[in-house]
């Protein structure tokens, strides 16, 4: 496969300006018309001879220009492209094409999943619906006819207004979509299928009112409401704000099973795998629900950042989605709970894409180059771009990035452009200088933050001097010192926040500062202090960067009772249970240090605390997050000794665990406060803890509540508990009684692979083999396989990690088989296996013979290639 660089691009030798699309619908295939009215681009340095178009699995059937048929020597049909040759300076080019949705297992382009067509278009899928010039900066307005027969397919959809609709012959009929706003072909949809319309209204500021609608499989009709909500609040927030208002006259959301990813967020049409949308407290759990949220809005959020404003090309793709996940990281925020969201945000990053910083296909927000760009939805680009969005908001405040989001959207509505146009437009709004910060897009890899301190007593100075260095990554060498905003306080001896005085006679001085590091060595001196502080540190991750600071555990403890930043209290716990976790791994049977034990019984008991965040310090540090951490990774060694501060906490806990879960019994009714939530989540660990030890009357507790449970968490949380027990035969009928009750509805079944998949007890390789066999598995759909395989792989690892190799072997064997039908879920499955060089042997070497038997799979797609190329190399 042919590798794209950034430095080659170029602007696009042909403009499009109007698309008009008939698509024809049968069961056996569709047929495509697509004519575009097409011109030079003045912009383009020379004169381009021929057109070229892209293509992939289409099947041609006629080329005409100007209403004229095309002998076949006036066009090359090159399987990838379509070469017009010898085009004059504006003409009308007509393309027919028959494909095959119902024979697309890719779920690229024009599909079918469970009896209705859709598309999914970004980033190259609607290639495979026509040729066309399939790059986001050829922005077109589109209309669109859908024909079908009627009575299967009794709504069609596509971007923008219906502007006609009426009867054909046969038992057919059709539907004319306009879109007014120009767009990339990425932002195509279509839909036709038996839905069934959830409809609601929205005014926008302006006073508009907006027909909100959401189509389902009719099964669903109880299961919209929350995703409609959800919509509204986006808007709503959208405007507060950003100033955004919504610009057509209609939105609509349509549930799917078959799924690439979350959703997608076309031009008023979003489709969404139905896993991100449907919702009854009875099916779904918190997690869910948050879910939920959260994708509703980044799919409407991108209404604005990625439609109106789009990226010149897929490099810039951190631009919309980066941008994105930092705005719908805003609005949960203030949906929920702050600290709790940015704690979930922080361990994404610090587990998951700190490793994918430091491993083979690590890359920069700003990629320069790629094989797949399918591979490039990556953490990196969504997570740590919207770190990077996150620190600019951090070094502008509030409402200097208020008034550079402002002109970015204004300076650059209608337009395709860069991270760089970004950045300048908040450069250009705050008149700062961003040009040191612009390496945050340049260059990959995680930031080392080494930072050491000293008291000086007699002159009352504390010290503080950091170091920066950014680690070697794949390709990238030698990196400059970036441009990094640091969050710190200072404690006292009581816990009080101590001035941070830079100089000797600095009058009010404040409690908190963000310093900026921009050199690979600085040194700040604080006046005026007393006795030796504790340092707060990173306060808030307000930086994607790892800090080496010598902690002393009597520190930790300290932070985690006293810092009055929450995320840092919540972050000192975790550091001190890794802390506590390694040294069983140092020194032979050494015993759990008591303070933990003390820590935690103070967090189980003081009801004055922060309940949102007790539920989250009361969470161990995960066995991803322990590897993330180490190197040469002995993963049973890690678990076994995490697996044994659970067991000392859980026994010495006993009581207060028990007396935990009583206390957040709940109420009757469902609801999704903070409050609520973490009043399930505690009620649940507690009741993981206490199974996790065996206790008898926990499991007895669990049967209860697995019985009487009112809604999905509770219920999930008795079952997840009672699975990863000793208690063999209540594992067994409780999973039992749960497929009897749900085996109808697919997400919850989802939920119920899951939880055998990332069992410690049932999770083995022989239980996993089990499920594929089982019939509610199914090899088309991708959610299916993410909760079985992806689970298994990804989340259990002790049970993945077998020393023999077995479940490497396993991991290969799938991502071969699905490598032929969906190329874009196994080159995402077969992530786990390409950090082998972090691991110990026997591991490493498994591992790394697991990777070379999928290279040497004959046909391996473009997707798989690149990424065990780069793994192996
Ligand atoms: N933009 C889509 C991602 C589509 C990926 C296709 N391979 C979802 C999102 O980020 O909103
Ligand atoms: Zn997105």
């Amino acid at each position: 496969p042919r590798t794209i660089y950034l430095s080659e691009y170029r602007v696009p030798a042909f403009l499009v300006d109007h698309v008009d699309l008939r698509f024809e619908l049968f069961e056996q295939g569709a047929r495509v018309h697509s004519t575009l009215d097409v011109r030079r681009n003045p912009d383009y340095p020379e004169r381009a001879e021929h057109l070229e178009l892209d293509g992939d699995s289409l099947r041609l059937e006629a080329v005409s220009l100007n209403g004229v048929t095309l002998e076949a020597d006036h066009y090359q049909d090159q399987g990838d492209k379509l070469v017009v040759l010898s085009v004059p300076d504006q003409f009308q080019l007509t393309v027919v094409t028959w494909i095959e949705p119902q024979n697309n297992t890719r779920l690229e382009g024009l599909y079918k999943s469970s009896g209705m067509f859709c598309t999914q278009c970004e980033a190259e899928g609607f290639r495979c619906i026509t040729f066309f010039p399939d790059r986001p900066d050829v922005m077109a307005r589109f209309r669109t006819r859908i024909e079908a027969d009627k009575s299967s397919y009794p709504v069609l959809l596509s971007n923008g207004n219906d502007i006609e609709r009426g009867e054909l012959a046969d038992g057919r009929h059709f539907v004319t979509w306009e879109d007014p706003f120009p767009k990339p072909c990425y932002l195509f949809a279509l839909v036709a299928g038996d839905l069934l319309l959830k409809q609601d209204t929205f005014t926008t500021c302006s006073g508009r009112e907006i027909d909100l609608r959401i189509y389902v499989e009719p099964r669903n009709a109880t299961k919209c409401e929350h995703a409609m909500d959800s919509l509204q609040r986006s808007m709503r927030w959208d405007e507060t704000v950003y100033g955004r208002e919504y610009d057509l006259d209609i939105f609509m959301i349509v549930a799917v099973d078959d799924f690439n990813m979350g959703a997608m967020e076309n031009k008023g049409l979003n489709i969404f795998n139905s896993s991100c949308v449907l919702a009854s407290p009875e099916t779904a759990t918190d997690a869910s629900f948050q879910r939920i949220e959260a994708i509703v809005a980044h799919e409407y959020f991108h209404n604005w950042s990625g439609n109106r404003v789009t990226c010149r090309d897929w490099f810039q793709l951190s631009l919309k989605e980066g941008f994105t996940v930092f705005r719908d990281a805003g609005f949960s925020a203030d949906m929920g709970s702050p600290i709790v969201k940015r704690i979930e945000d922080a361990t994404l990053m610090r587990t998951a894409q700190f490793a994918e910083d430091a491993g083979p296909m690590s890359h920069p927000v700003r990629p320069s180059s790629y094989m797949e760009i399918s591979n490039f939805y990556t953490l990196t680009i969504y997570e740590k771009g919207a770190e990077v969005v996150r620190m600019i908001h951090t070094l502008l405040g509030p409402d200097l990035f208020r008034k550079g989001s402002d002109l970015y959207f204004e300076r650059h509505d209608g337009q395709a452009v860069t991270t760089d146009d970004f950045v300048r437009a908040m450069e250009d709004a705050s008149g700062r200088d961003l040009s040191q910060f612009r390496l945050w897009y340049e260059q990959a890899g995680t930031p080392v933050l080494t930072v050491r301190d000293e008291f000086d007593a007699e002159a009352g100075i504390y010290r503080l001097s950091i170091e920066q260095s950014i680690p070697d990554t794949a390709g990238q060498t030698d990196k400059k010192p970036q441009h990094i905003p640091f969050a710190l306080g200072l404690l006292g001896p009581d816990g009080e926040a101590v001035p941070l005085r830079l100089s000797e006679n600095e009058a009010d001085a404040p409690l908190e500062r963000v310093l900026e590091l921009t050199e690979a060595r600085h040194s700040f001196e604080f006046h005026g202090v007393q006795t030796q502080p504790v340092p707060s540190l990173l306060r808030e991750f307000s930086a994607p960067v790892r800090v080496d600071y010598p902690w002393t555990r009597e520190q930790l403890l300290f932070l985690m009772s006293h810092d009055s930043d929450g995320f840092n209290r919540w972050d000192a716990g975790q550091q001190l249970a890794v802390d506590v976790i390694r040294s069983l791994m140092d020194g032979e049977n050494g015993a759990v240090d008591e303070r933990l034990v003390d820590a935690y019984r103070v967090l189980l008991n003081d009801p004055a605390l922060d309940q949102a965040l007790v539920a989250k310090m009361l969470l161990l540090p995960s066995e991803a997050y322990l590897i993330e951490l180490s190197n040469d990774v002995d993963v049973q060694a890690i678990h076994e000794a995490r697996t044994r501060v659970l067991d000392h906490l859980a026994n010495a806990l006993r009581d207060d665990l028990l007396a935990c879960f009583h206390r957040n019994a709940g109420s009757g009714d469902y609801q999704l406060t903070p409050e609520a939530i973490a009043g399930r989540s505690l009620r649940n660990t507690a009741l993981a803890w206490l199974l996790h030890i065996g206790d008898q009357e926990a499991c007895t507790l669990a049967q209860q509540q697995f019985d009487v449970a009112g809604n999905m968490t509770d219920r999930l949380g008795a079952l997840r508990a009672l699975v990863n027990s000793r208690f063999v035969a209540e594992r067994e009928a409780a999973l039992e009684t749960f497929y009897q009750c749900w085996e109808a509805d697919p997400q919850v079944v989802e939920q119920w692979f899951s939880v055998q998949a990332g069992s410690q007890q049932s999770g083995t390789l022989e239980a996993i083999k089990a499920l594929l066999q089982h019939p509610a598995f199914d090899w088309k759909n991708p959610n299916k396989v993410r909760s079985v395989i992806g689970v298994f792989a990804g989340q259990n690892l002790a049970q993945f990690h077998q020393p023999d190799g077995s479940g490497y072997r396993f991991l290969a064997d799938q991502v071969c088989r699905l490598d032929d039908s969906n190329p874009q879920i196994a080159a995402r499955l077969v992530s786990p296996l390409t950090r082998w060089k972090k691991f110990a042997q026997p591991y490493c070497s498994a591992m790394k013979e697991a990777l070379e038997t999928v290279r040497a799979k004959d046909g391996l797609s473009k997707d798989v290639y690149e990424v065990v190329h780069k793994s192996l190399r």
